[in-house]
C-alpha cells in the first residue's frame, strides 16, 4: 500500500489526507486515511499515551488472519470482551495479557522477547472528551517496522518503516468516554524492506518511541520550515503548509525576540512562502547554540517552536557553516540506550549520548543508520552537536524493486518533513556502504535529488565503500558525483591489515568535494587489557586509533570524521563468547559507561585540535 504520494515532499500531509485507502474489518468496511507527517508534533499540547499497554504475541498473525489466511473481520483488534453463553470462544483477552512499556522495545523488557521477530499486539484504553471543530491524531513517534493501528475497533491506519514519526487521524474512530486502541506491531525481517535482511543492529521490535494524541483545529498547520537564507544577509524565509483552509487564509511566523516576522496568504496547495529581514540575530553554533522561540499560526492554530539559525553550504572541498570553514570533529552514534540497553527514546538517553559527544571534544555526530528519536536532535539543538541524519538504506537492498524505491522514498520524506526546523542536522544521508551497481545508483540519485528539492538547504551525503590497489585506497564510487558531501567507511587496522598499516596508506580521491571519514575503528572489551598487538583489548583499540589519525589527517580535503563508534551496541551478528557477547565492541564507551583508552586518543586529537585542515 502506498502511503505517501507527494513527489517533493513538500506536500506530502496535504496529499496523504486526501488518499483514502479501503480496508475491510470489523464488521462493516469504512476507510481509513493513510498516516501523516506533522512538524514539531512534539511541541503541541498532547495527551500521553505511553506507560503500560496489554500484549498478545502472535507470532502466526493468528488475531488478524483465519486459517484460510484471509483478514479476520472480528480480529483481536475487536478487543472483544468474552460473554457468558457465547456461542464462540474467545481466546484472548486484553485485560488479562502481560504489560509491556511503551515507548520500549519488546526485546529487552521480556526475556522470551529478546530474539522475537514477528507480531505483538499491543493495547491500551484511555478517557477522551471530543470536542467541536477538532481533528484528532494518534501520533507515534516510531513503530519497527510495520504497524496497524484500530480505534475502538475500526481501522485508523497503516504504516513501514521502523524509525521515523507518523499520525493517524482518529477523529471519526474516537467517543466521549472509555476508548482503546489496539496497535499490531511487526518486526519480521523481510527482502523488500528498507532496511532489508542483513544489518549490523538488533532488529528491536515495538512503539519504540512515545504515543500521544494530538488536536488540532479543523484547519491545522500540518508542516513549516523557517530557515536562515543561505543567499540574502539577514533573511528568513521558509513556509508554512495548512491543511483543511481555504486559499487566502492567513499564516504568520514570528519571532517576539527580535521582534521579527512575517505574514503571508496560503496558496491552492496549501502553502503560504515567508521571507522577512531580522536585524540583531544571533546564529546558531556548536560553540553557542542559540535557540529562538518562533510562533507558527494559521486561523486557529498555533505551534510554538525553538529554531536556531544558521547556514550550511560547501565552497570547493570546504564545508561552510554560517560562511566560515569547519572541520567536524565527530563520532557515530546507534540509538542504543546508555546502560539499560535497548533503542534510547528520551531526554536522558539522548544527553547522555551527546554529553559524552562533548566530553570527547566533538561538535558532530553521524546518528547512524536511520532516522534518530525527535529527543535526540531537539538535544543535539539545544547542546550544540552537528547532526548527520540518515535513511535506512543500509547494505543491499532490492535496488531493482519500485516497491523498495518507494518504500525509501516514503521514509526520506518522513525524516526530512518532520526534522527539517532543526538547526543541528546539516547533512541528510541516502545511504550506507551500498554496493556499487548502476541500478544502486541510480536508486540513490533519485533519492538525492528528492531530498534536494525538499530541502535545498541542507547538503547531501552517503557513506560510501572504498576500494584499494596495493596501498591506495581509492574513492571513486560513481554515487559520489550526486553527493555534495562525500562520505567513507574504512577498517584498516581491524577487517584488513594492521594499525601500523594505516601509516603507509595512501589516499586518491575522484572528485573535489569535501571528504568526510564517515567510519573508521575497531573494537575492544572494556576492562580486557594486554599489549597493543592483542585484539580485542582496550590497547589494541586505542592502538588503531594512534596509526588512523595522521593518516587521516594527510588527505588535504577531509573536513570531518566520525569515528564508528561513540558506545557499544546490541548486534546478532556478533557472538564471541566472553568478548562481544552479542555487543558490536567498537564503542569509545562501553554500553555500561565505561570509557576505553581510544575515547582518551581520539579526545586528545579533539581537544588539541591537532586533526583536521579547517579549524
Ligand atoms: C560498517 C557498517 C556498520 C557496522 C560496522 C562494523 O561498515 O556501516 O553498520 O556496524 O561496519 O562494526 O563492522
Amino acid at each position: 500500500m502506498p502511503l505517501f504520494f507527494a513527489r517533493s515532499g513538500v506536500c506530502a500531509a496535504a496529499a496523504a489526507a486526501s488518499l483514502l485507502v479501503s480496508f475491510v474489518a470489523g464488521s462493516t468496511a469504512y476507510a481509513a486515511a493513510a498516516p501523516i507527517v506533522l512538524t514539531g508534533a512534539d511541541r503541541r499540547a498532547a495527551m500521553s499515551l505511553d506507560g503500560e499497554w496489554a500484549s498478545i504475541v502472535d507470532p502466526y498473525f493468528s488475531g488478524l488472519f483465519s486459517f484460510h489466511h484471509e483478514e479476520k473481520k472480528n480480529g483481536f483488534f475487536m478487543n472483544y470482551k468474552a460473554k457468558p453463553g457465547d456461542p464462540f470462544p474467545t481466546e484472548y483477552d486484553f485485560g488479562k495479557a502481560p504489560r509491556l512499556k511503551v515507548p520500549g522495545d519488546w526485546n529487552t523488557q521480556r526475556e522470551s522477547l529478546m530474539y522475537y521477530e514477528g507480531p505483538v499486539w499491543l493495547e491500551k484504553d484511555f478517557t477522551y472528551e471530543p470536542k467541536q471543530q477538532t481533528h484528532v491524531f494518534l501520533h507515534v513517534g516510531a513503530a519497527n517496522y510495520h504497524s496497524w493501528f484500530w480505534v475502538n475497533g475500526q481501522k485508523v491506519c497503516e504504516h513501514e518503516g521502523g524509525f521515523t514519526s507518523f499520525n493517524c487521524e482518529i477523529t471519526q474512530a474516537v467517543h466521549a468516554g472509555s476508548n482503546f486502541v489496539v496497535a499490531a506491531v511487526d518486526n519480521t525481517r523481510d527482502e523488500d524492506n528498507v532496511p532489508t535482511m542483513q544489518t549490523d543492529w538488533w532488529n528491536y521490535g515495538g512503539l519504540t518511541r512515545d504515543v500521544s494524541l494530538i488536536e488540532v483545529p479543523e484547519a491545522f498547520i500540518d508542516q513549516y520550515d523557517v530557515h536562515l537564507s543561505r543567499t540574502e544577509e539577514g533573511v528568513i524565509e521558509g513556509w508554512v503548509h495548512v491543511t483543511g483552509a481555504g486559499a487566502g487564509t492567513k499564516a504568520e511566523v514570528q519571532i517576539p525576540e527580535l521582534k521579527a516576522g512575517s505574514t503571508a496568504e496560503v496558496g491552492a496547495d496549501g502553502r503560504a512562502a515567508l521571507h522577512f529581514n531580522v536585524k540583531g540575530l544571533e546564529r546558531w553554533s556548536p560553540e553557542k547554540p542559540k535557540l529562538y522561540k518562533v510562533v507558527i499560526r494559521a486561523g486557529q492554530d498555533t505551534v510554538d517552536e525553538l529554531i536556531g539559525f544558521r547556514t550550511v553550504e560547501t565552497r570547493g572541498t570546504e564545508i561552510l557553516l554560517n560562511g566560515k570553514p569547519i572541520f567536524l570533529r565527530g563520532v557515530c552514534i546507534h540509538a542504543e540506550a546508555p546502560y539499560r540497553t535497548g533503542r534510547a527514546y528520551s531526554d536522558k538517553d539522548a544527553e547522555t549520548l551527546l554529553g559524552w559527544v562533548k566530553e570527547l571534544g566533538g561538535n558532530f555526530a553521524r546518528l547512524a543508520h536511520y532516522p534518530h528519536a525527535e529527543t535526540m536532535l531537539r538535544a543535539a539543538d539545544r547542546m550544540g552537536v552537528l547532526v548527520w541524519s540518515e535513511n535506512p538504506v543500509y547494505w543491499a537492498l532490492q535496488f531493482e524493486n519500485p516497491k523498495v524505491l518507494a518504500k525509501a522514498e516514503q521514509q526520506l520524506d518522513e525524516e526530512i518533513n518532520t526534522s527539517r526546523n532543526h538547526a543541528a542536522i546539516v547533512l541528510w544521508s541516502m545511504a550506507n556502504e551500498t554496493p556499487n551497481t548502476p541500478v544502486r545508483t541510480q536508486f540513490i540519485e533519485t533519492l538525492a535529488s528528492r531530498a534536494r528539492s525538499a530541502d535545498p538547504t541542507r547538503l547531501i551525503t552517503a557513506a560510501l565503500l572504498v576500494h584499494a590497489k596495493g596501498s591506495t585506497k581509492i574513492i571513486d564510487d560513481p554515487l559520489g558525483q550526486a553527493l555534495d558531501v562525500i562520505g567513507f567507511n574504512e577498517y584498516i587496522g581491524w577487517y584488513e591489515g594492521h594499525p601500523e598499516s594505516a601509516d603507509t596508506t595512501e589516499w586518491q580521491v575522484a572528485y573535489q568535494k569535501p571528504l568526510i571519514v564517515s567510519e573508521f575503528g575497531g573494537e575492544a572489551k572494556a576492562g580486557l587489557h594486554g599489549n597493543e598487538t592483542e585484539r580485542w583489548t582496550e590497547e589494541f583499540q586505542a592502538n588503531i586509533y594512534r596509526h588512523q589519525l595522521p593518516m587521516l589527517n594527510k588527505i588535504a580535503q577531509l573536513r570531518g570524521m566520525s569515528a564508528w563508534l561513540l558506545m557499544d551496541f546490541r548486534s546478532p551478528n556478533r557472538p564471541l563468547t566472553g568478548i562481544q557477547d552479542e555487543f558490536n565492541r567498537k564503542g569509545l564507551i562501553s554500553e555500561q559507561g565505561e570509557k576505553k583508552q581510544a575515547f582518551y586518543v581520539l579526545q586528545k586529537a579533539y581537544k588539541e585540535q591537532t586533526i583536521g585542515n579547517a579549524k
